[in-house]
């Protein structure tokens, strides 16, 4: 058995008790600070206290208790002879194991009325010292910072009598992590939020980037979210390049939009939608999403919020796509699409509303960041401005084209008749450019409402409309000149929906 002493100091004292107890019966000393100790104690534990280690009481209120040379000589010392030499001159033993969580600073600062003085007490100084010196020294000291971990590791011990290199490694790795998440929480504070540190974990490594001659990465936010591509699960298929990543997020937040009560589904090419449907089945969804554009879908990535089944796998392998998302496939579908060896299948477990905390933008020498777009306008919300007023369900409606809209790249505009968008267009510099490609292509195919991701500057979009058999739009509104759009809207019998939110995409 390579561990014979473990040092235990927690805040959050929660699941220690099994390892505690496996610890002892294994035959390992447990040596622990004031309350961890009285809490191991209470379950019936012998436990030596850190100050009979060090020989010397906890002091100035306990912001020193572990930071002594008994405990970090302990924890830093090499397998060498030289070390272990000077570790037997000076009595100090060795500790093979450290099991810490700190002081708890995020709940802390995370409360309102939290004082400077409150905050700067939860610094914890001890605990990711031995952290740190623990995860230096991983070759001879397990390193446990995260509770999950616990039964793991003692199930290692009891097997096998040690923790394999590869395992106290990634357990060194799991505690730089720690204690920098949590160095960053502290940078945080201190700045009044104007430093945020974006740690990065977990790097994989792409064919390429955007582009063969670039090279391409993929990293995992250490504070990501958790409805994300990179915690989902590949099924099957090619693994996933750097376009596929960029152009599935925008299907997933696209999708997300429509929570999952309707059956919904959306088409991306170059991380822009090209069809949103939705329908009674799945696969009606599917259907009236791929008649939007079915050209651009071609070689795209589809995102649908319900499980696959037959019906709907069946009409998925009629096009070349390369990527599909979705909650669940049905094992039969499965079977249908795995015919397409290369698609990608991916499985995203999907909340009923979108949970997306911040969106994240690289410029040259910095980083933009912003809070997620959430906002989503609500019936209540809208204004009529011109023409006639409209049923809830022409409201419903508008409101659905508006929602495509906003995951349009800016300028962007969207036409669509029900609950299927028939011509998008977006990216374009100029609004009234937009509005001419999507009425292009949603010519001959019944568009009746027109929304717009941002108010119109000039009455031209509403005059192209009229003549493109629009009955109704849907516009944030705001612009100096919206007379001018109402008064067109008025001319040529438009119902005008103002929304007052403007969803700029970049
Ligand atoms: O105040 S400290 O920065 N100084 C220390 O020497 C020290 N040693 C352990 N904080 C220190 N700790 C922390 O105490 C641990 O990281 C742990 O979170 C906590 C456990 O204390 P107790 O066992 O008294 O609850």
């Amino acid at each position: 058995m390579r561990i014979k002493r473990a040092l235990i100091s927690l805040s959050d004292k929660s699941g220690i008790e099994d390892l505690a107890k496996g610890l002892t019966e294994l035959g390992v000393e447990l040596i622990s600070t004031g309350n961890t100790k009285k809490h191991l104690e209470s379950l019936g534990l012998e436990v030596t206290a850190v100050s009979e280690v060090t020989n010397f009481p906890e002091i100035l209120g306990g912001r020193v208790k572990t930071l002594n040379p008994y405990i970090h000589g302990g924890l830093l010392a090499k397998n060498s002879e030289e070390h272990q030499q000077e570790l037997a001159k000076f009595s100090i033993k060795p500790i093979d194991m450290v099991v810490v969580n700190l002081y708890p600073f995020k709940d802390t600062v995370s409360k309102e009325d939290v004082t400077l003085d409150e905050a700067i007490e939860n610094i914890d100084i001890g605990g990711p010292t031995m952290i740190r010196a623990a995860g230096k020294n991983f070759k001879n000291v397990v390193v446990l910072t995260d509770r999950n971990d616990y039964s793991a590791v003692l199930k290692s011990l009891t097997e096998k009598g040690d923790v394999d290199f590869h395992i106290r490694k990634n357990l060194s790795l799991k505690a730089f992590t720690h204690t920098a998440l949590y160095d960053s929480a502290i940078i945080e504070y201190l700045s009044e939020g104007a430093s945020r540190n974006i740690i990065l974990e977990g790097k994989s490594t792409l064919r390429y980037g955007e582009n063969p001659h670039q090279r391409g990465y993929v990293y995992k936010l250490a504070k990501g979210e958790s409805t994300s591509l990179i915690n989902a699960v590949q099924l099957q298929g090619k693994e996933m390049s750097y376009n596929n990543y960029n152009d599935g997020n925008g299907a997933l937040e696209t999708l997300l939009e429509f929570g999952t009560n309707k059956p919904t589904v959306v088409a991306v090419k170059h991380s822009t939608p090209c069809g949103i449907g939705q329908g009674q089945t799945l696969k009606e969804a599917f259907i009236n999403c791929k008649e939007s554009d079915p050209l651009s879908i071609f070689g795209g990535i589809v995102a649908l919020n319900k499980e696959v089944d037959v019906s709907c796998a069946l009409e998925l392998k009629d096009i070349f796509l390369e990527v599909i998302i979705a909650p669940k496939f049905s094992k039969e579908a499965r079977e249908i699409l795995a015919s397409k060896k290369n698609i990608r299948l991916i499985e995203i477990e999907m909340p009923k509303e979108p949970s997306f905390s911040s969106s994240l933008k690289a410029i040259q020498g910095g980083v933009l960041i912003q809070d997620y777009d959430n906002k989503s306008v609500d019936e209540r919300e809208l204004k009529l401005v011109a023409g006639k007023d409209l049923t809830p369900e022409e409201k419903k409606q508008a409101l659905f084209a508006f929602r495509c809209v906003k995951h349009v790249k800016s300028n962007a505009i969207v036409v669509s008749s029900g609950y299927k968008t028939l011509g998008i267009s977006g990216g374009q510099t100029s609004r009234i450019d937009a509005a001419k490609q999507a009425l292009e292509r949603a010519q001959g195919k019944g568009a009746t409402i027109l929304a717009s991701d941002a108010f119109f500057p000039f009455e031209d979009v509403v005059d192209l409309a009229a003549e493109n058999g629009i009955k109704v739009i849907i516009q944030p509104g705001g612009s100096i000149n919206d007379k001018l759009s109402i008064k067109a809207c008025e001319e040529h019998g438009i119902s005008m929906l103002f929304t007052k939110v403007r969803h700029f995409k970049h």
